[in-house]
Parts: structure tokens; C-alpha cells; sequence
């Protein structure tokens, strides 16, 4: 079904593998379209309460694939047209999303997993803003998260010196959630991608779509959204069983309805 990524959903995990080794997993247009896709009907499937995105290979992804952009391309076009529907397809999907950086992850490829809810990064993987390196400015959601993640200061000095850190810089900085040893890495992600797909799926698309615009608006208007949030997770099956499980000292089973 598709041609640049794999796609299985296995115990409410979607594991989406971005598929092309030998180019480090580089986009080309079918992968941006296929990931996209792929964002969209998760959205839609109910058996799928989590996403893990990762790389097939040593990398995660490399960013635009520079064997492939005709002379004469306006990537402002190209930008609207793949690369920004693809983020915000991530963006926009209500259910958590991890990015598995087993490899180096750089230019675009380090925008997309800073457009993901959660990090976790192998020992042996990197990042590197390399767009400088080529005369590019960050694209993709990287201006708008980069500095969220990291600070504004942080921020200009990764875009603009380009430099590649480490899995365990990366922590230090808080771009990555957790760092684990290749040995661990899969069950690591596993583990935390089922943890996810176990817990309340509507409270975390919710609190998704909140903390995604907490940026840009005020307290009053926040307290407003953050009600009507409640209103919507109050209304949830979710809810019930949290309580009724609190009542009767038990674990919880949600069922993410
Ligand atoms: O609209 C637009 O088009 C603009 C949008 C731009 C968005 C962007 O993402 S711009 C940034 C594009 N990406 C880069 O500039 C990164 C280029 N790659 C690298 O800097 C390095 O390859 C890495 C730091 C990612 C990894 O280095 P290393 O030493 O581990 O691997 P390598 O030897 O450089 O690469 C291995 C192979 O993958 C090699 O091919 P070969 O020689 O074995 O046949 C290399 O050419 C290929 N490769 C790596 N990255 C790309 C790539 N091929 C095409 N495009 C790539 N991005």
C-alpha cells in the first residue's frame, strides 16, 4: 500500500517506519504524502491510540533529499505543498506521538521529530539543523518548536551554527524525553508507546490541542479553552472508570472512549 513507509498497528500502537535507508530515509514528494496519510487515517481509527515514528536503517531521516529538487524549484511551493501538511497532520492528530530517533535526524528530519509530542532517542542518535549548512533557513515547524522546546538563545545558536548534538545533549537541552542504549531502544519505545496507547486517549488529545495554542493566547482565554476541555474529558468513559477505579482501589482499564 505504501511505497516509502511501513505501517502496522500492533496492541493500539501505530509503528510508522520511514523507508529509505540508503538516502538515510530523505523526503521525497511520495513519503511527505504517505506520512500525511498515514496521520490522517490514524486519526480516524479507533484502534489506534498512539503513534511511534522512526527510521529504517542507521538514520532517522535527513531532511529534503537533495538528489532530488529540480533547478528552478520554488520551495516556498514545495513547503506549502508537502512539507507543511505533513506537520501539521502530526500536529493535528489527537493522540500522542513518539518519535523513535534511532539514528542521526537532520534538517527536515529534525523538524519532524520536534513536530512529534515525545523523543526518544537511541544512545547513537543526532541532530543537526543542517539547512545552514546549505544556505537554507529551519522549515517545517522547526522556527516554531525549536524554540519552545529549547529557549530562544539555544535555539539561535543550534540554526544558525548547525552543529550536531548528541542523544545525550539532546537530553541535557530537554529535546528528547529519554535517551536508551541500542541494546534497549526498541523495547524502550515499545514500552512507552503501550504506556501511551493504555491511558486516557481523548484527556490527551485534548491536552494536545491546548498546550499546541498555550503560546498564543491569554490566561482568560486559556482558562475558557481549559473549561471547556474539562467539560468534553468530564463527559468521558474515560472519566468513569478513572473514578470508579480510585473508588475501588484498582488500576484503571481505559478503553480511550
Ligand atoms: O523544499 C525544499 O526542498 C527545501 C526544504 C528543505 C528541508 C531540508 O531538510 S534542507 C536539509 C537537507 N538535509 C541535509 O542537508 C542533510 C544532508 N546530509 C548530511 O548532512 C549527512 O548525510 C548526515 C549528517 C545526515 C549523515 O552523515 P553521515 O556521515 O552519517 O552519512 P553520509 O555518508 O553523509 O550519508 C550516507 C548516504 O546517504 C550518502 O549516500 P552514498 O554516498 O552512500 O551513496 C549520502 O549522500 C546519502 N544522504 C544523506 N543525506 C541525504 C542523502 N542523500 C540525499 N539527500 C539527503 N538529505
Amino acid at each position: 500500500m505504501y511505497e516509502t513507509i511501513l505501517a502496522e498497528v500492533k496492541n493500539g500502537v501505530l509503528w510508522v517506519t520511514l523507508n529509505r535507508p540508503d538516502k538515510l530515509n530523505a523526503f521525497i514528494e511520495q513519503m511527505h504524502k504517505e506520512v500525511t496519510k498515514v496521520m490522517k487515517d490514524a486519526a480516524k481509527n479507533p484502534e489506534v491510540r498512539a503513534v511511534v515514528l522512526t527510521g529504517a536503517g542507521r538514520a532517522f531521516c535527513s531532511g529534503q533529499d537533495l538528489s532530488d529538487v529540480p533547478e528552478g524549484s520554488d520551495f516556498g511551493d514545495i513547503l506549502r505543498t508537502r512539507y507543511n501538511p505533513m506537520i501539521q497532520s502530526i500536529a493535528n492528530l489527537e493522540k500522542p506521538v513518539i518519535a523513535a530517533v534511532n539514528g542521526v535526524a537532520a534538517g527536515a528530519g529534525v523538524s519532524l521529530a520536534l513536530a512529534c509530542d515525545f523523543r526518544i532517542a537511541s544512545e547513537k542518535a543526532s541532530f543537526v539543523e543542517a539547512f545552514i549548512h546549505i544556505g537554507l533557513v529551519p522549515d517545517s515547524g522547526n522556527l516554531y518548536y525549536l524554540p519552545r522546546i529549547v529557549g530562544h538563545a539555544k535555539a539561535m545558536e543550534l540554526a544558525v551554527l548547525g552543529e550536531k548534538i548528541s542523544a545525550e545533549e539532546a537530553k541535557e537541552l530537554g529535546l528528547v524525553t529519554k535517551v536508551a542504549s541500542t541494546e534497549v531502544f526498541e523495547e524502550t519505545v515499545e514500552a512507552f508507546a503501550y504506556r501511551l496507547a493504555q491511558m486516557p486517549t481523548k484527556a490527551i488529545g485534548l491536552i494536545k490541542r491546548y498546550l499546541n495554542q498555550s503560546f498564543d493566547v491569554t490566561l482568560d482565554e486559556m482558562l475558557e479553552k481549559e473549561a471547556y476541555a474539562q467539560k468534553i474529558a468530564g463527559e468521558s468513559e474515560d472519566f468513569k472508570e478513572g473514578v470508579q477505579a480510585f473508588l475501588e482501589k484498582r488500576k484503571p482499564a481505559f478503553s480511550g472512549k
